[in-house]
């Protein structure tokens, strides 16, 4: 009884954290009805568009007044002086200005700084809210920090403690994968499993490279869409522009993390320009060329986005 008890407590603990959390990175505003996560590092608009995608959320707009006053909120708080990124664009359609969530700029209140909006030089599709909370549009190659925005408090962790439910358990190794089948280039691979918390995923041991045999198994070339080679994907390791030698994405020898087989005759560094790591089918290395898309493989551990202390602010 005392068993069962400590059980549904448990489970009643983790059902309401589940509630708040999305991930410790975000932080929950009321007044937004959803997370909001500042990103300081400054990125070119469509940069920033698919950091905030691959977190699982969208550049965030001033959609509403309580939304509008949530992210000044932070920017204020920040001490960020050169405005930043909105979601708001118009990169399908010169001036057919829409949020990342396809609502017209015609239906989100704003008020633009002034002289603004001036498309300067013909180049201006992107909107950025200054720390007035004042409208201008810019060019969008233009470096600035940006908020990602999830919407509602309704977030279902999974097991690998990640609303991703693409991302399943593996207790053999206590790591959590997830197989990309949306082909990206080495850089964009290591980019997409570290948005999501985790990283290009390191084999640390046979048995490891079972799984990852497994999973490539689960993942037939037929199941794939695109034009690419359908039986390797990239992994954690690189050549770190010392073509030569291999390491980890965690800086250890491939011996020192733990697994160093490479398949037949690899590494061949064909038509010299492999310097990505990758495995084939069978769960053996290969260098690969980096600047071609292939499917991918992300690693992570389940306690990588939860968070120790509430995240949620009582605005
Ligand atoms: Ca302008
Ligand atoms: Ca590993
Ligand atoms: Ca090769």
């Amino acid at each position: 009884m005392k068993r069962i008890l400590t059980c549904l407590l448990v489970f009643a603990f983790v059902t309401i954290s589940n509630c708040k959390q999305f991930r410790c990175d975000y932080k929950y505003f009321n007044k937004a009805d959803g997370w909001l996560k500042l990103h300081r590092i400054p990125a070119n608009w469509h940069e920033a568009r698919l950091r905030c995608h691959l977190e699982g959320s969208k550049l965030a707009s001033p959609l509403n007044h309580n939304l509008a006053s949530a992210m000044l909120s932070v920017v204020t708080e920040a001490s960020i002086k050169c405005g930043l990124y909105t979601g708001i664009h118009a990169f399908f359609s010169k001036g057919d200005f829409h949020s990342i969530e396809g609502i017209p700029l015609s239906k989100i209140p704003h008020t633009w700084a002034e002289g603004e909006p001036d498309n300067d030089n013909d180049s201006e599709s992107c909107l950025l809210m200054l720390s007035t909370g004042e409208l201008a549009d810019v060019n969008c190659s233009e470096p600035l920090p940006y908020l990602c925005y999830r919407k509602s408090r309704r977030a279902v962790l999974n097991s690998c403690g990640t609303v991703d439910n693409e991302y399943t358990f593996e207790s053999r190794t206590g790591s959590c994968y997830k197989f990309h089948k949306v082909p990206r280039t080495w850089s964009r691979a290591y980019m997409a499993c570290t948005a999501e918390g985790g990283h290009l995923a390191i084999i640390n041991s046979d048995t490891e490279a079972q799984v990852i045999k497994e999973l490539f198994g689960k993942n037939p070339a037929g199941s794939m869409r695109g034009n690419f080679w359908k039986d390797v994907a990239f992994v954690g390791f690189h050549d770190w522009g010392e073509h030569g030698e291999f390491l980890t994405i965690e800086g250890q020898t491939l011996e020192e993390a733990g697994y160093a087989k490479f398949s037949g005759g690899e590494p061949n560094n064909a038509t010299t320009g492999e310097y990505c790591g990758a495995v084939y089918r069978s769960a053996l290395l290969d260098d690969l060329w980096c600047e071609n898309k292939y499917a991918f493989i992300c690693e992570m551990s389940p306690d990588s986005l939860l968070c120790e202390d509430s995240n949620e602010d009582s605005q």
